[in-house]
C-alpha cells in the first residue's frame, strides 16, 4: 500500500507512522507535507525515504534539497496537491492530517485522481461536504473516518443497512473545563486549556474539545460521512473516553464501540480497512474500569455546539463561516491576544457580518474562509 500522508510531523501523522512502524512491509510512505518542523522532516526522510517532501516555507525546502538531492520537494499549496497525485495509480492510500481548511482542496484533487482517504481533516466535511460527497460518488472514492468517534460508528455500522439507523450517539469527553463553571471559564489560560484530561492531540483540537466547538465540527462531520439527519445525531458526555460512539437502529438495538483512548487504533483501522491488523496495545480492562459515566452534554455551558450544529443545518456558507472564525479565534487565543470566552463571541460575530449563501462552489468556500480569517484578524491581533 502506498501513502501519501499530510502533516506527517503533526500530532496524527506521528502516530501514523507509529501504525505504518508496526507493518513495514505492507506500508510504503511515497509522499509527505510538514510545515515548520525541519528536524522532525529529517528524521522522518531518513526512516521512511519518500520520494517527494512538501514543507511550509521554501527556506526549508532548500535546505532540505542540499541533504537529499534524490527526493523532490515543493513548499505551499501546490505542493499538498502534488503530495496527493504523486506518481501513479496502484494500491494507494492518502492520509489527510492537516488542521484546518487548508485540507479541503487536497482532499477533493485526491478524490479526482482516484485515490482513497483516510481522513483526519475533519474541516474537510465541515466546509465541503456538500461538494465532496458528490464527487464521491462521481470517481468511486472512499473516505474513512481516523476521527475516532466516526471511526466508532462506521465500525458499528458494518454489514447494517443504513436506512435502518434510528440515532447516532458521539460520545464527548467534555474537554479540559469540563468540571468548571461558564464563570471560571472567564479567566482559564492558553496553559490550563491544553490540558486534556484523556487524549493526547494537537494545540488546536484540544481548545475545539475544551470550547465543544469539535464536537460541533464533529456533528456535521457525522451528518455527511453516513448521511444521518442532525435530529438523529445525538451527543453524551463520557468522562471516561472508553466508548468512542453508538448507534442505535429501529429496532432499538445499540451497538457501541469499545477501547482505550489511543488514536493508533483508529488510525490503524483506516490504513487497514477493510481488515484488521495486529496492535499491540493494551487491553480494555472493564473491572479496573469497574464504572463507565454518562450525563447530558450541558448546551448552555457550550454555546458553540448549538452554533455549529445550526451552521450545520443551514448549509451553504455558514460552515466555512464558522469554521474560518474558529480558526483565526483560536489562533488568537493561543497566541494571547484574546481571551478564552472571546472565541464564541468572535464566531457569533462572524456569523452575523458574513451573510449566508446556498450556492456554493468551492471558489465560494476557499473566499469566503479567507475574507472571514482576515475580518478576524484585522480586528482582533
Ligand atoms: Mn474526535
Amino acid at each position: 500500500m502506498n501513502l501519501f500522508i499530510l502533516g506527517v510531523t503533526g500530532n496524527i501523522g506521528k502516530q501514523t507512522l507509529d501504525v505504518v512502524r508496526t507493518s513495514k512491509n505492507k506500508f510504503k510512505v511515497v509522499a509527505v507535507s510538514g510545515n515548520t518542523n525541519l528536524k522532525k522532516m529529517k528524521d522522518i526522510i531518513n526512516e521512511f525515504s519518500p520520494k517527494y517532501v512538501s514543507m511550509g516555507k521554501r527556506d526549508d525546502i532548500l535546505k532540505l534539497q542540499e541533504l537529499y538531492p534524490n527526493i523532490e520537494f515543493g513548499y505551499g499549496i501546490e505542493s499538498l496537491i502534488k503530495v496527493v497525485t504523486y506518481g501513479g495509480l496502484g494500491e494507494d492510500l492518502v492520509v489527510n492530517a492537516l488542521v484546518g481548511s487548508v485540507g479541503l482542496k487536497p482532499t477533493i484533487e485526491a478524490i479526482k485522481k482516484g485515490r482513497n482517504i483516510a481522513l483526519a481533516n475533519k474541516e474537510t466535511l465541515v466546509i465541503g461536504g456538500e461538494i465532496i460527497n458528490e464527487l464521491l460518488k462521481e470517481h468511486n472514492v472512499k473516505i474513512i473516518p481516523v476521527d475516532s468517534e466516526h471511526s466508532a460508528i462506521m465500525q458499528c455500522l458494518n454489514g447494517e443497512d443504513f436506512s435502518t439507523i434510528k440515532n447516532i450517539i458521539i460520545t464527548a469527553s467534555g474537554g479540559s473545563f469540563r468540571d468548571k463553571t461558564r464563570k471560571e471559564l472567564r479567566n482559564v489560560t492558553v496553559h490550563d486549556a491544553l490540558n486534556h484530561p484523556n487524549w493526547s492531540m494537537g494545540a488546536k483540537v484540544t481548545i475545539d474539545s475544551a470550547t465543544m466547538m469539535n464536537k460541533g465540527l464533529e456533528i456535521i462531520e457525522a451528518h455527511y460521512l453516513f448521511n444521518v439527519d442532525y435530529d438523529h445525531i445525538k451527543t453524551v458526555m463520557h468522562r471516561e473516553s472508553i466508548v468512542h460512539s453508538l448507534v442505535e437502529f429501529h429496532d432499538t438495538s445499540v451497538i457501541a464501540h469499545l477501547g482505550n483512548p489511543d488514536m493508533r487504533v483508529p488510525i490503524s483501522y483506516a490504513l487497514n480497512y477493510p481488515s484488521r491488523a495486529q496492535y499491540n496495545g493494551k487491553s480494555l480492562d472493564l473491572v479496573k474500569m469497574g464504572k463507565l459515566h454518562f450525563e447530558e452534554l450541558p448546551y448552555s455551558k457550550y454555546p458553540l455546539l448549538k452554533m455549529a450544529i445550526d451552521a450545520g443545518k443551514s448549509k451553504g456558507l455558514n460552515p466555512t463561516t464558522l469554521n474560518a472564525a474558529n480558526e483565526a479565534a483560536v489562533n488568537l487565543f493561543l497566541n494571547g491576544k484574546i481571551t478564552f470566552l472571546q472565541i464564541e463571541e468572535i464566531i457569533r460575530e462572524c456569523l452575523d457580518v458574513f451573510k449566508n449563501d446556498l450556492n456554493i462552489t468551492l471558489d465560494k468556500i476557499l473566499d469566503r474562509d479567507l475574507k472571514v480569517k482576515d475580518y478576524t484578524y484585522k480586528k482582533y491581533s
